[in-house]
């Protein structure tokens, strides 16, 4: 029997990516490595919106808003919490990966975690480098998976795409929109 797994094919894909201004030097990168993953597969320019946050401590609640909006396949959440002095490190990337988790549960939208937690800055240069060593690019590939993965599975269950038009806000059939 065939497993099921999602494509890397981003045509007719809507992305939302939440990034930390945080250590904007190493989340540049990692927003420049998801867009580029995301055009090469396909994705259309009008198809991606980026919103920027102030550190990772804000992206669960935006990353949230987005996934429950109907207007995504899926949300890329981009951040870089460093150790170095700072006591906030547990905290901060604690509650960022736990609230990006419970964003894609409370939404049914895969909200993926391209949030670097690194001892220091050397570490999270390396993971936000070229091609395959950085982290967005990395996060970009599995949102666009997942989108394709539970694309199948809702026409598995009989379910209505989860949006039809690529370019223009269309909003969840009302029976999938979660209060
Ligand atoms: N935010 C980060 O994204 N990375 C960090 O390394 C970081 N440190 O070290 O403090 C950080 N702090 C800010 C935090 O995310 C919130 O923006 C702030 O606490 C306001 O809620």
């Amino acid at each position: 029997m065939k497993p099921l797994e999602g494509q890397l094919d981003a045509t007719n894909l809507r992305f939302g990516l939440v990034v930390s201004k945080f250590n904007e030097f190493v989340t540049d990168r990692l927003l420049a490595g998801a867009l580029d993953t995301l055009g090469k597969a396909g994705a259309a320019d009008a198809a991606i919106l980026v919103v920027k946050v102030p550190g990772a401590f804000e992206i669960p609640l935006v990353a949230r808003r987005m996934a429950r909006s109907g207007r995504f396949d899926a949300v890329i959440c981009l951040g870089a919490v460093i150790r170095g002095e700072t006591p906030h490190f547990e905290y901060i990337s604690a509650e960022a990966s736990r609230g990006i988790a419970r964003a894609a549960w409370e939404s049914d939208v895969p909200v993926i975690f391209g949030v670097l937690t690194t001892e220091n800055v050397e570490q999270a240069l390396e993971r936000a480098g070229a091609a395959e060593r950085n982290r967005g690019a990395e996060a970009a590939r599995t949102a666009v998976e997942m989108a394709n993965l539970l694309r199948q599975m809702d026409e598995m269950d009989g379910k209505q795409a989860r949006h039809r038009v690529v370019g223009r806000a269309v909003r969840r059939p009302r029976s999938r929109r979660k209060r």
